[in-house]
């Protein structure tokens, strides 16, 4: 398979590489205000400079053209558009953009733009609750025609949204993320609010006859079942009807998956028929975000049906499901299992579910721990788990037939990485966070060798 059909790529997020939090009229989104309160990050850490990729990325796109992806995935920080998340466009904004998207189609380089990658404008938050306000979807919409305007001449590639489950489960469950809200209601209702905003933004798109495609780019953690009993088969399939389904059965099939609405209740909003309409088929790809696998068995419940445990983020009673590892996988430094195989499996199962939507790996990568420099460079475990991952991912794509087209490393250099700040480091460079210079790592060189081998591969 030539390049053409299949692009391997890198990713990044404005709030994790950008900086220039308040130049050039940028306005606050919820994660500059989280961070800046006590306690919310580690090490009191902030985005406010990150990568200062704002004003670096010219070598940051030499550094993308030199590793020789044809993809780079970026998003758009909203408030650098809208500074109060609707209303009067910063043109500072735009021109950075600008600038951005030309670099990189000079060199060759095709954008796949993310609109939202979590950095929600903080006067949305403030004055209308963010996503937990339908005001919100509407606003989103209002951005996404803004993007779709000013940049839809060159970008052909648009995410919606970065995992929206993290949005609702960490942000308004769990709360570690901002806005840090702790619920078991609110996910469900800021959820069905991102999607709102998903199909009303699709539509905009659709009616205003831009070329090329729009998806949304929703994460995933592989769920084996643990044994053959039918009881942990069933915990493994909702599992992951919760986990990626609850994100895209709306934008494939216009409603929740039916166990959701079983187990949920009247805590799941219901979509309108009008609104279903606007979902289904709002998605010309599905992107997937994967990090990991578990194996998944039934949880036992109490006399009144409810789960004992609560061992799967916000919404674990209403899974049911009880999460364990293999003691043999490997870790990485966040603590996540490398189970490369769960990679394949978590495309076959996207396949079979959503009819052969075509399907962008949208994220993959590892952290690995290591401050200093001169060792840091040296990650063969990265480089070992990226090529062991994407050898997964060509299987199903070779073997198993998965319409799969693209591959997006995450992540082009170190960055803010949320609650954990600067001291979790997923790049495929190495960034010296006092004096910014990037580094290339072994694994920025085996990625760059694997690409090669496939494209050379391809063409004989
Ligand atoms: C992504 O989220 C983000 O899109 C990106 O911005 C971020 O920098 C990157 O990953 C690295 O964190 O605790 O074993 O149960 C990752 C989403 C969701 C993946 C939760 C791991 C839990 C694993 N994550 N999941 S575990």
């Amino acid at each position: 398979m030539s390049q053409k059909e299949f692009t391997w790529g890198v990713a990044t997020a404005a709030h994790q590489v950008e900086g220039a939090w308040l130049e050039d009229g940028k306005g606050l989104n919820v994660w500059d205000a989280f961070s800046h309160t006590p306690g919310k990050i580690k090490n009191g850490d902030t985005a406010d400079v990150a990568c200062d990729h704002y004003h670096r990325y010219e070598e940051d796109i030499d550094l993308i053209e030199q590793l020789g992806v044809r993809g780079y995935r970026f998003s758009i920080s909203w408030a650098r558009i809208l500074p109060q998340g609707r209303g009067e466009v910063n043109q500072a904004g735009i021109d950075f953009y600008n600038r951005l998207i030309d670099g990189l189609l000079a060199k060759g380089i095709t954008p796949f733009v993310t609109l939202y990658h979590w950095d929600l404008p903080l006067t949305l938050q403030m004055e209308n609750d963010g996503w937990l306000s339908y005001s919100t979807a509407e606003a989103f919409a209002e951005y996404a025609q803004v993007c779709f305007n000013a940049f839809g001449d060159r970008v052909k590639k648009w995410m919606t949204f970065n995992e929206s489950w993290c949005t609702a489960v960490l942000g308004h469950g769990s709360g570690v993320f901002a806005p840090g809200r702790t619920s078991v209601t609110e996910p469900y209702l800021a959820a069905h609010n991102l999607m709102l905003a998903h199909g009303l933004a699709a539509k905009a798109f659709r009616d205003g006859g831009y070329a090329g495609q729009i998806g949304i780019a929703n994460n995933c953690d592989f769920r084996e079942p643990l044994t053959d009993a039918p009881e942990d088969q069933a915990a493994a399939q909702e599992a992951l009807e919760f986990f990626y389904g609850w994100f895209t059965d709306p934008v494939v099939f216009g409603d929740y998956p039916a166990i959701m609405r079983e187990r949920v209740g009247d805590r799941l909003p219901k979509f309108t028929p009008e609104q279903s309409e606007l979902l289904k088929g709002s998605a010309d790809f599905l992107g997937l975000n994967h990090y990991t696998t578990h194996y998944a068995s039934r949880a036992d419940v109490d006399e009144n049906g409810v789960a004992a445990e609560n061992g799967n983020g916000g919404m674990d009673a209403d899974q049911c499901v009880h999460l364990s590892a293999d003691p043999a996988w490997p870790t990485t430094s966040m603590g996540w299992y490398v189970v490369p195989w769960g990679l394949r499996k978590m495309l076959n199962w996207i396949e079979q579910r959503y009819n052969g939507l075509p399907i962008y790996v949208t994220e993959n990568g590892c952290s690995v721990e290591d401050n200093d420099p001169s060792t840091a460079v040296e990650d063969h475990f990265r480089a070992k788990f990226i090529e062991s991952y994407t050898e997964e991912l060509k299987k199903a794509r070779d073997e198993d037939g998965v319409n799969v087209q693209g591959y997006f490393c995450w992540t082009l250099m170190d960055n803010f990485e949320w609650t954990r700040g600067y001291d979790m480091r997923f790049g495929l460079i190495f960034c010296n966070f006092d004096t910014l210079e990037r580094i290339p790592k072994a694994s920025y060189r085996a990625y760059q060798q694997l690409i090669q081998r496939d494209c050379a591969g391809s063409e004989s």
